[in-house]
């Protein structure tokens, strides 16, 4: 394979038009940058790691990183290739929390760790967890959100309505609405564009 080619064509590009909210400009530059980072076309687990460690200086980023590794690789071949990345871009920069398009789940694929359907309060902890740890002391927290356990038995006093715990597809969406902050751990490459 060795490099990859330097510009998007126009059915690659219409192609990508349809699953993403990128114009055809802002496709072939998002293309170079990914380009620059990787330029094979293929990222793997070890440079995305690299991308948040140059976001994340002062924490451990890896676990996470790891974690959104895992939703990005829709086929779950071991790399991320640039219609994997932008697609998820697209969703976790542009998208509605109720987004109805191909990568709809994608916030609830990183949190449902084993895939069953539920997000569990242990699973939302080792999430929540290891967003603690990407970005380390840079962030002053309230007080009743300073630990990630703190922070997890909030999000369930305010998503799980029926208080089963454990949250479905519809009490996760809807409380994202309520707190976006939660949505927002995803949002890495918001505001450079
Ligand atoms: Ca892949
Ligand atoms: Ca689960
Ligand atoms: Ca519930």
């Amino acid at each position: 394979m060795g490099k990859a080619q330097s510009k998007l064509s126009p059915e690659q590009l219409s192609d990508l038009q349809k699953c993403t909210y990128f114009d055809k400009k802002e496709l072939q530059q998002w293309y170079k940058g990914f380009l620059k980072d990787c330029p094979s076309g293929q990222l793997d687990k070890t440079e995305f790691q690299k991308i948040y460690k140059q976001f994340f200086p002062f924490g451990d980023p890896s676990r996470f990183a790891d974690y959104v590794f895992n939703v990005f690789d829709g086929d779950k071949n071991g790399t991320i290739d640039f219609k994997e990345f932008i697609c998820a871009l697209s969703i976790t920069s542009r998208g509605r929390v109720d987004e109805k398009l191909i990568c709809k789940s994608l916030f609830i694929q990183l949190y449902d760790i084993d895939n069953d359907g539920f997000i569990s309060q242990e699973e939302m902890l080792r999430i929540v967890d290891a967003i603690y740890k990407m970005v380390g002391s840079m962030v002053k927290l309230p007080a009743d959100e300073d630990t990630p356990e703190k922070r997890v038995n909030k999000i369930f006093d305010m998503m799980d309505q029926d208080k089963d715990g454990r949250l479905t597809m519809d009490e996760f969406r809807e409380g994202s609405k309520k707190d976006p902050t939660i949505v927002q751990a995803l949002n890495l490459y918001d505001g450079l564009v």
